[in-house]
């Protein structure tokens, strides 16, 4: 496979809104970000990836927009902008934005004008239907966050179409002049000198609404080379899809270099495994062997074709060490067991805000702490609907996406250090032990624990394109495999329980002397027929 540079790179997720308050109104800013590339610089990523920080409403914390070329007032100004994407560039690390094109705000002057008049050429760039006869909804479709899709208009007297907020109109990606304006307005970022794009549910844009397709419609994948003719195809940039919908299958047409389309998608499988029934509100507990599965499976099926993005959790999600992981005596150990077996897999690493210094999921005392409007409106369906509310408060404490969003922990100081103000959501209360200053101190942190990852990411090609192989695949409770190419060959052992376990290991990797790549107990030089797993060890070996 031609390499791209992306191939090689480490992905740093910033949620702008949690990461760093510099003017004291409780909200991250730009500046924030600019103050602490010389830390994400010392990690060793060289991409960040930005939540939206365009100007909006914030319904949904900026994924409604409503000026794509303008920035939030409370994130700064678009000078800010071009200082952040100048400085990290210097520091040769990249900016990728995140692209929400499936829906705008309905503050957006677009949805505005269509508002105001069904002969406006802007009408067409939503998704109108009139009421059934008897005033209902067209259909029974639902949206994302709950209740339906549709909703009444009274002033043009259509119904319009949201899969998320009825704040957040879906653009009507059936009409040209939708796709002219957003590829008009994607290049007018790539002339900024930007890295890439993370497409926002970008699976959803190929809907057929009469036909009750939403996801991966007919229509997705000539969308996407449209808009890769018209805006990045010849740029050289990161372009990462959210496809929530995605099989192995799905993800090769999506990022297979020659269909000319994306250069990886995130895949959520191992997300979903975690969920009973597809319903986040009703988590199960870890099951490891079918996270092996999933996390074997697209290693396996993109081997070849297309290429994995890595990662474990982002802002929509609870953090990886408390869903994946052991939060309590052996947080610190899990979450070098969960950075070192997916940072050593082939594909793309991405990590969220926090996950390195292994920052955990959050419980607030009451719903009303909570400011996430999916976390919210889940909460008041479901309890309508007969669940017991503590059952309720139970899913939110495991699964709901303000476990990602609590601030950033700097120090232990007022805040967690994230603000001389009130924070815009209460910081979690472990902050006084868990924060960046006190793992830069001790190079035997989670975080010492990550920069050694990536660093090994730069010096070893075989991480990045060696083959893959699975060891004792039926194992329930280790997930163990190897990657190798003509020079070396690496075994990743990674004991996902709170269990002692053992292993068995091939035969080419008995009485050699070996080199420990990374590890999180003791340091393994050589290695014999089976291998005694302490709880959440993992180790990495190469030769
Ligand atoms: O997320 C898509 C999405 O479907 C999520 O809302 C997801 O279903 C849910 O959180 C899973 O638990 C993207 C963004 O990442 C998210 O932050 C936005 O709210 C959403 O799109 C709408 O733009
Ligand atoms: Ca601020």
């Amino acid at each position: 496979m031609q390499n791209a540079w992306w191939h090689d790179a480490v992905v740093y997720q910033i949620y702008p809104r949690s990461f760093y308050d510099t003017n004291g109104d409780g909200i991250g800013d730009l500046n924030g970000i600019i103050e602490k590339l010389d830390y994400l610089h010392w990690l060793g990523v060289n991409v960040l990836w930005l939540s939206p920080v365009y100007q909006s409403p914030m319904d949904d914390n900026g994924y409604d927009i409503s000026d794509y070329c303008a920035i939030a007032p409370e994130f700064g100004t678009m000078e800010d902008m071009t200082r952040l994407i100048d400085k990290a560039g210097a520091l040769g690390i990249k900016i990728v934005m995140d692209l929400v094109v499936n829906h705008t705000s309905d503050e957006h002057p677009w949805f505005q004008a269509a508002l105001q008049d069904k002969k406006s050429p802007y009408r067409d760039f939503y998704i109108w239907r009139d009421a059934k006869p008897d005033g209902s909804a067209p259909d029974d479709q639902g949206s994302i966050f709950g209740g339906s899709a549709w909703q009444w208009e009274p002033n043009t007297e259509q119904y319009y179409f949201h899969l998320f907020s009825k704040r957040q109109p879906d653009l009507n990606w059936e009409n040209p002049a939708v796709h002219d304006a957003v590829h008009k307005m994607m290049n007018w970022w790539i002339d900024k000198g930007i890295g890439g794009f993370r497409l926002d549910v970008i699976d959803l844009i190929g809907k057929e609404i009469d036909k009750g397709i939403t996801g991966n419609g007919p229509r997705l994948h000539p969308l996407l080379q449209a808009m890769n003719r018209a805006t990045f195809g010849d740029k050289d940039l990161l372009t990462v899809g959210e496809t929530w919908g995605a099989t192995p299958e799905i993800a090769k047409l999506y990022s297979a270099p020659e269909r000319n389309e994306l250069s990886m998608v995130f895949q959520f499988e191992h997300i979903t495994a975690t969920w009973k029934d597809g319903d986040k509100w009703q988590p199960v507990p870890l099951d490891v062997a079918a996270l092996k599965q999933v996390l074997f499976k697209w290693q396996q099926e993109l081997a070849d074709s297309g290429w994995n993005s890595l990662f474990w959790n982002n802002h929509d999600l609870p953090r990886a060490v408390s869903k994946f992981g052991h939060d309590g005596q052996y947080r610190t150990r899990s979450a070098k067991m969960l950075a070192t077996t997916l940072h050593l897999m082939k594909g793309t690493p991405y990590i969220y805000q926090g996950e390195e210094i292994a920052m955990t999921n959050v419980a607030f005392p009451s719903i009303d702490d909570y400011q996430d409007i999916e976390t919210r409106n889940f909460y008041d369906l479901r309890v309508a609907e007969g669940v017991d509310p503590d059952n309720m408060m139970e899913a939110v404490y495991q699964n709901s996406r303000d476990n990602a969003r609590t601030p950033m922990q700097w120090e232990n100081a007022p805040q967690a250090g994230f603000t001389q103000g009130t924070p815009w959501l209460p910081v979690n209360p472990n902050y006084t032990t868990i924060n960046v200053a006190r793992a830069t101190e001790n190079s035997g942190s989670v975080l010492y624990h990550y920069r050694e990852l990536i660093k090994l990411r730069k010096q070893y090609p075989v991480i990045v394109h060696g083959q893959f192989a699975p060891v004792e695949e039926s194992h329930p409770n280790v997930m163990a495999y190897e990657r190798f190419d003509d020079t070396h060959r690496i075994l990743v052992v990674s004991n996902f329980s709170e269990e002692k376990q053992t292993i068995t290991l091939p035969t080419h990797w008995l009485d050699k002397a070996l080199t420990c790549l990374s590890y999180n107990m003791d340091p393994v030089k050589q290695l014999s027929t089976t291998y005694k797993l302490a709880p959440y060890e993992s180790f990495a070996v190469m030769q």
